[in-house]
């Protein structure tokens, strides 16, 4: 599986773990990194590769579904603390392994982030672009605190402490959703050598100032962020039925599907008026995170519908960070359609 320059420089696949097994390291020189989801199963074993291991259930397509990214540059690879990795010259993908899983939540959080910082700066991706972030049973309270809470938290004093901003143009795109509770903390990142641009929504509150009725401190993330990769290259954060700071359309999940895709469309238009990046929503790939999987032919639908056509979305069960919430969709754009 030779790189083809002319599906541009990333590229975005969903490979199944038993068909990833079969593929000889040759075949695999060419990804930069590995997302394995599924609740159970067996780890991708014998490739020195970074693999982010994602313990949600995926929807409506084969349960060990994951995500490759690959692209076509030579690759170099390593391991920097906890953190497994490969870059291409202009892209840095991370995995965390946390040794530290039995640490408090808040804890583990900051010594994943604190991690993330230190490879990516020894390698010379400075630059978080976009972070993904799965906290175990993360509704759940434990020493008085929602367990999301307790991550923001320690996500945000490991941005302190490595000298970051935690609020502006710097702050990663993200998103953050629940997984079994068998699976604390996941964290996987792209991180690049040049500066992304973040964009917020107008209609929304930017999340690293929302007021402290939803925690002690507030999330450390941007709505989007902006990113040339041999062409513009476009990371749509986690995006729920959020107005202002407020979560709207409680207990309908048609009604928060459109809205989300609203919020989604606003980005497209900032990015556009901005920067001069024109997308629609049938040109991004969509990942859904729907807390019902009863939801999935709803959630579909109103893609479809709102996309105006047949989209890519891979879909998963996963609780989102707001209780009320009952889906999150992130979206991605990559030069040339990046398939
Ligand atoms: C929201 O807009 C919905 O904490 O990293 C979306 C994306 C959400 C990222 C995060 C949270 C995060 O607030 C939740």
């Amino acid at each position: 599986m030779a790189c083809d320059r002319s599906k541009g420089a990333l590229r975005l696949q969903e490979v199944t773990a038993a068909e990833l097994a079969t593929r000889s390291g040759e075949e695999l020189a060419d990804v930069l990194g590995i997302v394995r989801y599924g609740v159970g199963g067996g780890d991708l074993a014998g490739h020195d590769l970074p693999v982010a291991r994602v313990e949600v259930e995926v929807l409506g397509a084969p349960a060990d579904t994951c995500e490759v990214w690959r692209c076509a540059r030579p690759l170099r690879g390593g391991r920097t603390g906890p953190v497994r990795w490969r870059a291409d010259g202009s892209l840095m993908f991370l995995s965390v392994d946390l040794a530290q899983a039995t640490a408090a939540l808040q804890d583990a959080t900051e010594a994943a982030y604190r991690a993330v910082f230190a490879a990516a700066e020894a390698q010379g991706y400075p630059h978080l672009l976009r972070i993904w972030n799965h906290i175990g049973s993360i509704n759940d309270a434990s020493s008085g605190l929602e367990r999301y809470r307790q991550f923001n938290i320690g996500r945000q004093q490991a941005f302190v402490a490595c000298g970051r901003q935690v609020a502006g143009a710097s702050v990663p795109a993200a998103s953050a959703l629940g997984a079994s509770e068998r699976a604390p903390l996941a964290v996987y990142a792209l991180a690049t050598r040049t500066a992304p641009t973040a964009i917020e929504n107008p209609r929304q509150v930017s999340a690293y100032h929302y007021p402290s009725d939803y925690g002690p401190r507030a999330p450390t993330f941007s709505r989007a962020n902006l990113v040339d990769l041999d062409g513009p290259a476009l990371f749509v954060s986690g995006t729920a039925s959020i107005v202002g700071h407020r979560s709207v359309h409680l207990g309908d999940v048609r009604e928060q599907t459109r809205e989300t895709l609203r919020n989604i469309a606003v980005l497209l238009d900032e990015a556009r008026e901005r920067h001069g990046a024109a997308w629609d929503l049938g040109d991004l790939h969509y990942k859904a995170y729907l807390r019902r999987a009863a939801d999935l032919d709803a959630v579909r639908d109103e893609l479809a519908r709102a996309a105006g056509r047949p989209v890519s979305c891979l879909s998963l069960q996963a609780d989102v960070c707001r209780a009320e919430l009952l889906v999150e969709i992130e979206a991605v754009a990559l030069p040339g359609g990046g398939r």
